[in-house]
C-alpha cells in the first residue's frame, strides 16, 4: 500500500523483504566498526544526539559534509557501495519520483530504547534530489511536520522494519523527527536490539 503523507512524501510499508532487511542489517554491523564507525554526534550547543551515527560516501557533521570523520577519529569515511546507490535509485523509482542523480551518501542512525531525534530539516545537501529512508529493527513513531515551523501542524506515523519513506519535491525541506522508539518490536530474525535508519542522499558535491 502506497501512502502519500504530504505532496512528495511517500510511504511504502514493508518495501524491503525480510531477506533484504537481514542483508542490510549485516552490512551495517560491519560498517559500524572502527575506523569511521558508529559515533556520538556532538551538537554545537554542547549537547549530543541520542541516536548514534555513521556515514558512507560523505561524512555528515553539524552542519556540513567532509571526506573524513572531522568530529571523531579523523579516519576517511567508508565508500558508498554501488549496490547501496542502486537501492537508493530503486527506492526513488518505487515511490514514483524521477531518478536524476547518483546516491552518494548513506547516513545511518542507530536508536536504542531511549534515543530520539528532535524536529529538524535536512538542508546540508547541495542537491534537491529526494531523500530515501529505510527503517530496520524496532518500530518508531516518526513525526512529519511542515516546512515553515518545527511545531504543529504535524502527522505522526509508525515506521516498521522494512518500511521505505521517500521525501521529494515540496516535502524535501519539511521538518521531521523521531519522538520515540517502541522497544522489543524488531523482527526476531534480525537479531537487532534497537532501530537502524538508513537514509540515502545525493550530496551535490564533487570534492
Ligand atoms: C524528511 N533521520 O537522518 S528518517 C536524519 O529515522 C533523520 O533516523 C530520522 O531525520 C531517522 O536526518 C528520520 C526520515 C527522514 C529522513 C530525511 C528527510 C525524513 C525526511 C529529509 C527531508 C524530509
Ligand atoms: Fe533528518
Amino acid at each position: 500500500a502506497r501512502t502519500e503523507l504530504a505532496p512528495g512524501a511517500v510511504h511504502l510499508p514493508e518495501w524491503l523483504s525480510p531477506g533484504a532487511q537481514l542483508r542490510l542489517v549485516e552490512a551495517c554491523r560491519e560498517w559500524a566498526k572502527p575506523p569511521a564507525g558508529l559515533r556520538l554526534v556532538r551538537t554545537p550547543g554542547g549537547g549530543a544526539m541520542t541516536a548514534r551515527q555513521f556515514c558512507l560516501g560523505w561524512h555528515w557533521y553539524p552542519y556540513g559534509y567532509a571526506r573524513t570523520v572531522v568530529d571523531g577519529d579523523g579516519a576517511p569515511v567508508k565508500a558508498m557501495p554501488p549496490w547501496l546507490a542502486a537501492l537508493g535509485a530503486a527506492a526513488v523509482e518505487a515511490a514514483g519520483h524521477a531518478v536524476e542523480d547518483t546516491y552518494d551518501i548513506a547516513l545511518v542512525n542507530f536508536y536504542d530504547a531511549d534515543a530520539r531525534m528532535g524536529m529538524h530539516r535536512d538542508s546540508d545537501e547541495k542537491s534537491s534530489a529526494p531523500v530515501v529512508s529505510l527503517s530496520l529493527g524496532d518500530t518508531c513513531v516518526f513525526r512529519f511536520g511542515n516546512t515553515r515551523t518545527r511545531t504543529k501542524p504535524y502527522t505522526d506515523v509508525e515506521l516498521h522494519s522494512g518500511d521505505l519513506l521517500v521525501f521529494g519535491g515540496p516535502s524535501r525541506l519539511a521538518h521531521h523527527g523521531v519522538p520515540r522508539v517502541l522497544p522489543g518490536t524488531a523482527p526476531p530474525e534480525l537479531g537487532l536490539t534497537g532501530r537502524l535508519n538508513v537514509t540515502l542522499r545525493v550530496s551535490g558535491l564533487t570534492e
